[in-house]
């Protein structure tokens, strides 16, 4: 459903940004890396009518995407905040399009637009999931596992995340650890909810493998190949009996259309950042319910900001499998908003205060924060 009913504008004054070095529980490593501390950058948006945050979910690294913090710190102050500035108001629905001249950097788009909606929901007193139409009040939590030590290591780690009650496993998987990691937790816990993410390690010339995976009855396999390897993709699909999804290959709503037209995914993991914004979000939701094919909310390790924004997005009604909307404390032993997320009964509360729903801990901000920026008109 598309926004029933757009915000109004705010009086744009100026943006704080922030570079935000957070340490993580445990080391979180993909076929791309492992990261130890979570850098991100935090936004906080100043208008005659109060602050908006949001949270630009670049890595330190260009490893997932071409995006990276220093990247993002350097488009945002440069070019993406002085153009914002430029106009004495916005409404959330016009960021996109103001930035619209400057090509790609969609997580730092994304970023302030989240900032700007938060502020313009808060001053209106609605909260993020009335807004986007969410028709849930909390949304069932799947966890994001790092490719472990070996794959004993790898059952002790998801059998503590099925004790805490997450509902679906996501294994990340790589070209020696897919087969055997994947057995090692279909032996040990049965037939869980259980999926596979190879953030693009593979080739066509691996079909045969990732074949092998057919026999474990997966929910699906996410982006095993390159980001621009749609017709590749397609090929896979073809190929394999295990449902291909879609993470890094869909940036915009009309990548997911010609996504899907080329039978390149027959689902789609949706995180905002990676499309330029909620809104874009919103739409590759819309669009995805509309030809029945079901989407799910993806993570980027976000603070307690952003992962209050995906809990909204994942309350929408064609988001029909579990996404990576795990509590904060799989992240984070202190987050920077005062009531982080709990995982209660396998689920994630949407939040219903007023914009995202969070309070900042301002004192938690500032002992994360390592550079610090303000632009104002
Ligand atoms: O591919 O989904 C991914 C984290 C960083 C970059 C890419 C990915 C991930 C995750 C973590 O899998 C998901 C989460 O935030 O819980
Ligand atoms: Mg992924």
């Amino acid at each position: 459903m598309p926004i029933a009913r757009p915000a109004a504008s705010v009086a744009l004054e100026g943006f704080e940004l922030r570079v935000l070095h957070l340490p993580l529980v445990a080391p979180f490593t993909t076929s791309f890396g492992t990261e130890t501390v979570r850098e991100v950058i935090v936004v906080r948006a100043l208008t005659s009518e109060g602050d908006g945050w949001g949270e630009i979910v670049t890595q330190a690294d260009p490893l997932y995407s071409s995006e990276y913090t220093q990247g993002a710190w350097d488009v945002a102050l440069r070019f993406f905040v002085p153009a914002l500035l430029d106009r004495r108001r916005v409404a959330p629905h016009d960021v996109a399009g103001a930035l619209e001249p400057f090509k790609g950097h969609r997580m730092a788009k994304a970023g302030l637009e989240l900032a700007v909606l938060d502020a313009a929901l808060r001053a209106e007193g609605r909260s993020l999931a009335e807004y986007a139409g969410a028709v849930r009040d909390r949304v069932p939590s799947g966890v994001s596992v790092g490719i472990q030590r070996d794959p004993a290591a790898l059952v002790d780690t998801v059998a503590g995340y099925l004790d805490e009650g997450y509902v679906r496993i996501k294994i990340k998987i790589k070209p020696g650890r897919d087969v055997v990691d994947t057995a090692a937790v279909r032996d040990a816990f049965g037939a869980i909810p259980l999926q596979v993410d190879a953030n693009s390690a593979y080739t066509m010339a691996d079909a045969d493998t990732l074949a092998e995976l057919d026999r474990f009855d997966l929910l699906l396999i996410e982006q095993p190949l390159q980001e621009d390897d749609l017709v590749d993709h397609a090929a896979l699909a073809r190929r394999l009996k295990t449902p291909v999804c879609l993470d890094e290959s869909i940036v915009s709503d009309k990548g997911a259309a010609d996504a899907l037209a080329l039978g390149s995914a027959s689902v789609v993991n949706i995180k905002a950042g990676r499309v330029g914004g909620y809104l874009e979000a919103v739409r590759i939701h819309d669009r995805c319910f509309a030809a029945g094919v079901p989407v799910w909310c993806g993570g980027m390790l976000e603070t307690g900001i952003g992962r209050a924004a995906n809990a909204a997005l994942a309350a929408l009604a064609g988001f029909t499998l579990p996404g990576d909307v795990s509590a904060s404390s799989r992240f984070y032993a202190r987050d920077i908003v005062s009531e982080p997320a709990l995982l209660e009964d396998g689920h994630v509360r949407v939040p219903t205060g007023h914009g995202l729903g969070i309070e900042i801990d301002q004192v938690a901000l500032d002992d994360f924060t390592v550079a610090r920026e303000t632009l104002t008109r």
